[in-house]
Order: C-alpha cells, then sequence, then structure tokens
C-alpha cells in the first residue's frame, strides 16, 4: 500500500464531506406546507384537532363555504391574520362560538391569498388561497 494513494483517498473524502451542498447556501427555513387543492367543491371542511388546523393550507373555488370544525377538546377562534386584509365579508369569531364540537362556516367571495390564525394558540395558522373561476365566460 502506498502512501500516495492513502493520500488521495483522504483528499476524496474530505472533498466529499464539505463539497456536497454545491453552490448557494441552502436555506433551513422550514417551506410553507403544500397547499391541498380543493377546488371543485362548494363546501369544504377544515378540522381544528391538536392544535392545529388541518389541512392548513388550502385552494378553493371562489364561492367556497370552508368550515372550521372544532374536534378538540378546547376552545379555538379563527380570525385574519392581518387587519388589512379583506375577506370579502366580516371574518372571524370570538372564542366562545368555537368550542369543542362546534363549527365556524365562512363563504369566501374574493379572490386572494387569505392568511388566519387561532389567537389563542400560538402555531394555530392557516391560508386560504381563493382562485377565480379559471374559464368564465366573457361578461359583455
Ligand atoms: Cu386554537
Amino acid at each position: 500500500m502506498s502512501r500516495t494513494v492513502l493520500c488521495v483517498l483522504v483528499a476524496l473524502v474530505l472533498l466529499a464531506a464539505c463539497g456536497g451542498g454545491g453552490s448557494g447556501s441552502s436555506s433551513n427555513t422550514i417551506p410553507p406546507p403544500i397547499p391541498v387543492d380543493l377546488r371543485g367543491h362548494t363546501r369544504v371542511e377544515i378540522d381544528a384537532h391538536a392544535n392545529r388546523f388541518n389541512p392548513a393550507s388550502i385552494i378553493i373555488d371562489e364561492g367556497t363555504t370552508v368550515t372550521f370544525k372544532n374536534n378538540d377538546s378546547i376552545s379555538h377562534n379563527v380570525h385574519k391574520s392581518a387587519d388589512a386584509v379583506d375577506f370579502g365579508a366580516p371574518f372571524g369569531i370570538d372564542t366562545a362560538d368555537f368550542g369543542p364540537g362546534q363549527s365556524y362556516s365562512f363563504t369566501f367571495t374574493k379572490p386572494g391569498t387569505f392568511a388566519y390564525t387561532c389567537t389563542i394558540h400560538a402555531l394555530m395558522d392557516g391560508t386560504v388561497k381563493v382562485e377565480a373561476p379559471a374559464a368564465s365566460p366573457p361578461t359583455t
């Protein structure tokens, strides 16, 4: 066994160990959840359970009614994340209306991406992306 071969092997191992990433620094942030495509439904349901909304991120058609169902043993609420956001109608309820076994429904009448949150639980939030119908007849 020659010493040169050994050196080359060590060099290759070191290169492999530190060169894997290639160019650029990979992000360490957790990507947002992939939205669940629920277009084509007039009513959809979001499960509020274990202090999470599930699915936390959805895509729906304009005009779809979303029901947030509380399947926990504690109360939750649903509020928009930013006051400046217009959901197309008053959005959000107070805690007393959304206790265990209860639900809250809201019909999204405006296209856009709407972030909401449960103000009781810090990590309990979600996003509803509302899309206008793809092939709408021309309005003349
Ligand atoms: Cu909550």
